[in-house]
């Protein structure tokens, strides 16, 4: 299996924590669609062009990071199981997947593009953090009566939840949400998470400093 991702965009990072939880082998593709040669490059091979994008064994092209863990639980069915069994716990999973997704990740993108436009526009950014804000406030409650997001074991959800909460609690004031923090502390802990950071410290560095880091 091949996996084109980059380090730094959540979608990859939300698969990655997928491949790791399963112990997966896969050749790591690091795609920087930032840069025009490596985007054109990437666009004749996949003409969407969206990270991340699994190639597997047998040639096939899946993108949509759901769809990618999706696959790969049912390939390696002897570690993590990320999507229950249980029609009605794989429901429940996969609407907090969708949930997270389109009222979290998204919104950080919307957040982060504003953030870096050079107009002003503190009322839509407001207007933002404050959607988001609600959001994490009612995965707060959720959270009171959950281990994890979807209760006692790790799944897709996990995997879709933990790489927004980086960059939210740098910069939204969520420190008196208790469940919250306790799940954040707890996720930092979780081996396929730390494995995750690694590189994405890495690459953080190399476009901070634009010093390469020797693999
Ligand atoms: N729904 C897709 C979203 C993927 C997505 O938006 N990826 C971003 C990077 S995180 C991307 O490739 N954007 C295209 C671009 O930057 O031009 C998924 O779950 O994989």
């Amino acid at each position: 299996m091949e996996l084109f991702y980059h380090p730094l965009s959540r979608y990859s990072q939300k698969v990655l924590i997928a491949l790791y939880e399963k112990q997966a082998n896969f050749y790591p593709r690091i795609t920087d669609l930032g840069d025009p040669l490596s985007r054109k490059a990437f666009q004749r091979f996949y003409p969407p062009a969206k990270l991340p994008l699994l190639k597997t064994q047998d040639g096939q092209l899946i993108p949509e990071s759901s769809i990618i863990i999706e696959y790969l639980d049912i390939h390696f069915d002897n570690s993590t199981q990320l999507l229950p069994r249980d029609p009605q716990r794989n429901l429940q999973v996969r609407l907090f997947d969708r949930i997270i997704d389109s009222d979290i990740n998204n919104m950080l993108f919307q957040l982060e593009k504003l953030k870096y436009l050079d107009e002003n526009h503190e009322f839509e950014i407001k207007q933002i953090e404050r959607q988001l804000l609600a959001q994490f406030q009612r995965l707060n409650s959720h959270l009171s009566q959950h281990h994890w997001v979807c209760g006692d074991s790790f799944t897709l959800a996990d995997c879709a939840l933990i790489p927004c909460l980086s960059y939210s609690f740098q910069h939204l004031n969520l420190l008196d949400l208790d469940e919250l923090v306790r799940y954040w502390q707890q996720a930092q802990l979780r081996g396929a998470w730390e494995l995750v950071l690694e590189e994405v410290l890495l690459a953080e560095m190399e476009k901070d400093t634009g010093i390469r880091s020797i693999p």
